[in-house]
């Protein structure tokens, strides 16, 4: 790992408290691990930051910004923050947004990209407008394909493609994606995307554009680079291939696959004597819902079944909790998630080149004295 030699250093930045960080510009922003011990929903001041491109917006006006949507539609809309508001039914869900190379930096063998550690996600609460209300304002024409959102944020050069994401259209107006003014009941931070950003229920991170300023319904496939040639994964069951080799086919990622977390406990933790201990924390995937969490304490040879907490929705964080008895002693504790139809976490690693969708059976080591 790079970063299995220390701590990696803090950054303050506006509207966040100390982060770990990756990149200054653009901004890039990981969560320290133990805030997710603090409860389900991941505080405004946490939540990681994820950017392309170095060309943020360096003003955002509330009164003056609008939003289009434009492109196969019957009537082009231009809509101010206030119109969003006024003139559209409320819209929320609890989701997770996660990033598609969350905990790369634990892949063997090693892959290029962002040296995450699993800090790049977090659960929210979204509040906005339904994408399906505004598409059903604009007049979708027939023949729509696809709907494309982009942001206010630029390349640094015109050598760089813009950061443009596209949904099916289908996807676009099932009702679960929004266009979201705030998170857990404040405006958006400046870096999670403020005025506006797409929430994308179930699905990677990278599909939640942030200052979202252009929708745009188009008849064909779109091609942009960063559907086309950036976040796609092996088209194959497991999406994965052997250590090393190149996938034959791909598709642009989807819905999160299923993962777990010890959050109760840090790796390496010692405790100070043997006894009773409630193991804790969270699980989640692309919107089936978790079923079953089982817990092992004895790296892997025995499992128990963990109780889960109140639901918050299928798309959120959901809390387990496990009450055990630790004997003094090395414990390797693995957390495994289940939904309801069996989906559950591979016990090896999976691979593959671009080092996303890690969602390994993990494995964290507690000292009792
Ligand atoms: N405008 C814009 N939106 C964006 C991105 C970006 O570079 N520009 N990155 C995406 C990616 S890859 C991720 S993982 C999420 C991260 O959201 P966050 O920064 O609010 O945590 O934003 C997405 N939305
Ligand atoms: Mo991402």
């Amino acid at each position: 790992m790079p970063f299995a030699n220390g701590q990696r250093p803090l950054v303050r930045l506006p509207q966040k408290r100390a982060m770990i960080g990756l990149t200054a510009r653009p901004p890039q922003l990981e969560t320290p691990f133990a805030v997710f011990a603090d409860g389900l929903l991941t505080p405004n001041d946490a939540f990681f930051v994820r950017y392309h491109l170095s060309g943020l917006p360096d003003v955002v006006d509330p009164a003056s910004f609008r939003l289009t949507i434009g492109g196969h539609v019957d009537a082009p809309l231009k809509l101010s923050l206030a119109e969003l508001r006024r003139d559209f039914p409320v819209a929320e869900v609890v989701a997770v947004n996660q990033c598609s190379g969350n905990s790369r930096g634990f892949v063997e063998p090693r892959v290029g990209g962002g040296q995450l550690g699993n800090g790049a996600m977090g659960n929210a609460r979204w509040t906005g407008v339904s994408l399906k209300a505004l598409l059903d304002r604009a007049g979708v024409r027939a023949g729509g394909r696809q709907v494309t959102f982009n942001g206010l944020d630029n390349p640094p050069t015109d050598t760089i493609p813009d950061f443009v994401k596209a949904l099916d259209l289908d996807h676009a107006r099932d009702g679960e994606v929004l266009v979201a003014y705030a998170m857990n009941g404040a405006d958006l931070p400046f870096l999670n995307g403020y005025p506006l950003r797409l929430v994308v229920p179930g699905y990677y991170g990278t599909y939640w554009v942030k200052h979202l300023d252009e929708i745009n319904v188009v008849d064909a496939e779109f091609g942009g680079y960063w559907m086309k040639s950036a976040y796609r994964i092996p088209d194959n069951a497991c999406n994965c291939v052997a250590p090393g080799a190149k996938p034959d086919k791909t598709r642009p990622i989807g819905q999160l696959n299923i993962r777990s977390f010890l959050t109760s406990h840090g790796p390496g933790q010692k405790l100070g004597r043997a006894g009773p201990v409630v193991l804790r924390g969270i699980a989640f995937d692309g919107g089936a819902g978790i079923a079953r969490v089982k817990v092992s304490v004895d790296e892997g040879a025995t499992w128990s079944e963990a109780r889960l907490g109140e639901s918050l929705g299928r798309f959120s964080f959901r809390e387990w909790k496990l009450p055990v008895m630790l004997a003094r002693g090395r414990h390797a504790i693995k957390v495994r998630a289940f939904a309801p139809d069996g989906t559950t976490q591979p016990l090896e690693p999976l691979w593959q080149p671009s080092g996303y969708m890690r969602n390994v059976v993990e494995t964290v080591t507690l000292d009792v004295a």
